[in-house]
């Protein structure tokens, strides 16, 4: 839907830009040329157009990275925290412990015994809640509480050799 949306302004433009090269070609005269003026004119509009752009990118910058989710702006995890190790090798995950209750946040220590992986925390829904980078010889700190009962998945996100898709383990949530 998007891409239809997005192909079809893309040909729109292209369209356009097209036909003011056309116009432009079509309507230049080499031997009456006097550029002075206009490039006068060009750098002015240049000018502006740089100084908009520049209005437009730092009002876009700061709109999208204020909603960042900075780990200084999550929530608190209220409650004990409990630790859990999260190690990724070709090609499964090892996850312990890998039960847990509703309302409890535990603090997943992840990394890997190869190369890198991606840890991704499923919901039962199969929607990601959390995820981290999972590097030998470095340990990521990730918390997460857990708010509904039902099995969560680790699946590894980044491509890590020809079973990639088979890293795949559980954890179960269980209701308080
Ligand atoms: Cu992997």
């Amino acid at each position: 839907m998007i891409q239809d949306i997005v192909w079809d302004s893309s040909i729109v433009l292209m369209a356009a830009l097209a036909a003011l090269f056309a116009w432009v070609a079509a309507g230049a005269d080499i031997a009456l040329a006097n550029y002075g003026p206009v490039i006068a004119s060009a750098y002015r509009l240049r000018g502006w157009l740089f100084s908009a752009a520049v209005l437009i990118l730092v009002g876009f910058s700061y709109r999208s990275l204020i909603e960042l989710p900075y780990v200084s702006l999550a929530p608190r995890p209220t409650g004990a925290l409990v630790p859990a190790l999260a190690t990724g090798e070709q090609w499964a995950w090892a996850v312990s412990p890998n039960a847990f209750i509703v309302g409890q946040t535990a603090e997943f220590h992840v990394t890997s015994k190869d190369v890198n992986h991606g840890f991704a925390l499923y919901d039962p829904g199969m929607r990601i809640v959390a995820q981290t980078q999972a590097m030998p010889g470095y340990t990521n700190i990730l918390r997460y509480r857990f708010s509904q009962p039902g099995t969560y998945h680790v699946l590894c996100l980044e491509f890590c050799g020809l079973a990639h898709h088979e890293m795949k383990s559980d954890i179960a949530v269980a209701a308080q």
